[in-house]
């Protein structure tokens, strides 16, 4: 089996590039040890601090952020960093040619009952000059590279470089990530959908008659039965996405009316868009393909509705048809 190395040496990327991805994919491996190790190092449970976003961080966001931070300040390729657990950009080598978002550890409120957890990446080529919040805000079509890494049974990393998807298991024995799925392609149709459906009765009204139809199943206009998965953790629901096709939301809501959106766009949506559009599938916020976004500010929160194209796109028309009446509220 080809290691990530051989993989990398084969896409024919710059030096500066590679090196990055390199980067990321130790660090994960130490985060990967760190997990394992759980109750038995200590670090599980809450600490008493929350992030910018509000959400309180468990021992687990902080310890692993601060190793994806030290591995990639002594990265010379990297420019800056920006954190889903950092309120403010940290700007690193002024040399460096990168800059690298990262969700450190995604579904972090699955660590107290041990199941997956991963982290999300996302990398971007460094404006010319100083690196500040501005230069963070391209559109996901400016990534470079995107993956996450899913500690689960076993730890794999998910990559792309705009060649494809790559799917890479890490040997326990040797500690190297080895090629165990060259192209990972997201079947068009699919009988799977996740959605936290808790906050159905704060949906808009496209996806409320989205699901509505789902759930009728065969005495419903889509005449046939759906299945629901929901894994709390998008890394781990985008993973099955992309082995199995699916569709993966989460809708705009108006439970909170400051909070319209859950999902961030820099360290989540936008790493995951990439990746699926690369394996065929869609990625949209309902409106707008999410690797079109502007962004407006590194923490920015947009709607997700990704996976398998004919089932999103089933999904988008009922966005269209209420889109013609209606403009939507957020
Ligand atoms: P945490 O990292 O704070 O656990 O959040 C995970 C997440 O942002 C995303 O990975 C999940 O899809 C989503 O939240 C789960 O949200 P629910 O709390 O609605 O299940």
């Amino acid at each position: 089996m080809q290691t990530l190395a051989q993989v990398l040496s084969t896409q024919q990327l710059s030096a500066s590039l590679t090196q990055v991805i390199h980067t990321l994919a130790n660090s994960a491996k130490d985060i990967s040890q760190a997990v394992r190790h759980g109750a038995l190092a200590g670090v599980l449970g809450a600490t008493e601090q929350e992030n910018v976003q509000g959400e309180t961080q468990k021992k687990l966001d902080i310890i692993t952020n601060d190793m994806l931070k030290q591995a990639l300040a002594i990265d010379s390729q990297v420019k800056a960093l920006a954190s889903e657990e950092e309120d403010e950009i940290v700007v690193l080598n002024s040399d460096g040619s990168y800059l690298v978002c990262f969700d450190p550890l995604d579904g972090s409120s699955n660590i107290d009952i041990n199941s997956l957890v991963g982290t999300i990446f996302s990398v971007l080529p460094a404006p010319e000059g100083k690196a500040d919040q501005q230069s963070f805000l391209q559109p996901g079509r400016d990534q470079v590279a995107a993956g996450y890494v899913l500690y689960g049974p076993s730890t794999m990393l998910a990559l792309t470089t705009g060649q494809g998807v790559q799917l890479f298991t890490l040997d326990p024995n040797s500690q190297e990530f080895l090629l165990t799925n060259p192209a990972m392609s997201i079947s068009p149709d699919t009988s799977e959908f996740a959605i936290n459906m808790s906050n159905q009765r704060f949906w808009e009204a496209p996806m409320q008659s989205y699901i509505s139809d789902l759930l009728l199943g065969t005495l419903g206009p889509r005449a046939r039965n759906f299945n629901m998965r929901w894994i709390a953790a998008m890394v781990g629901d985008v993973h099955r996405v992309l082995c199995r096709g699916g569709i993966f939301t989460y809708p705009s809501d108006h439970k909170d009316p400051n909070k319209p959106f859950k999902l961030r766009l820099m360290y989540e949506a936008n790493p995951m868009a990439l990746l699926v559009e690369q394996a065929g599938g869609v990625a949209s916020t309902g409106y707008e393909a999410i690797l079109d976004i502007a962004p407006e500010h590194i923490h920015q929160r947009v709607a997700v509705i990704l996976g398998s194209a004919n089932e999103v796109n089933a999904c988008l028309e009922y966005h269209g048809q209420h889109y013609d009446d209606q403009e939507p509220e957020c």
